[in-house]
């Protein structure tokens, strides 16, 4: 497991995943996280107003999970897991 990423040009990536425990979306990310042998940080915004916050005020939404990307953020699961098969390096 890892938490340092990369894209595929070597450049660091930082990578934190919104999300909350009972969601099967958030889920299907950690599990293919997993697959992929990524430890992705998470917030968890049922337990972090903070998070929640954040997450509204940056995405505009706030639906889970949702991937930020530098800062940046990157909503559906389909498309987060797309996003760490084909671009990030462990
Ligand atoms: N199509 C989305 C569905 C995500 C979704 O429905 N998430 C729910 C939690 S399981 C949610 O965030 N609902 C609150 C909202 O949409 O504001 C995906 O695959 O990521």
């Amino acid at each position: 497991m890892t938490t340092t990423f990369r894209n595929r040009q070597g450049q660091p990536l930082s990578l934190v995943l919104y999300m909350f425990e009972s969601c099967p979306y958030c889920q299907r990310v950690l599990h293919a996280a997993k697959k992929l042998g990524f430890e992705l940080p998470r917030r968890d915004t049922r337990r972090d107003p903070a998070a929640l916050a954040e997450l509204v005020k940056v995405g505009g939404s706030k639906q889970v999970p949702c991937l930020f990307i530098d800062g940046k953020p990157l909503y559906e699961s389909a498309d987060i897991i797309r996003f760490l098969q084909t671009e990030v390096v462990a």
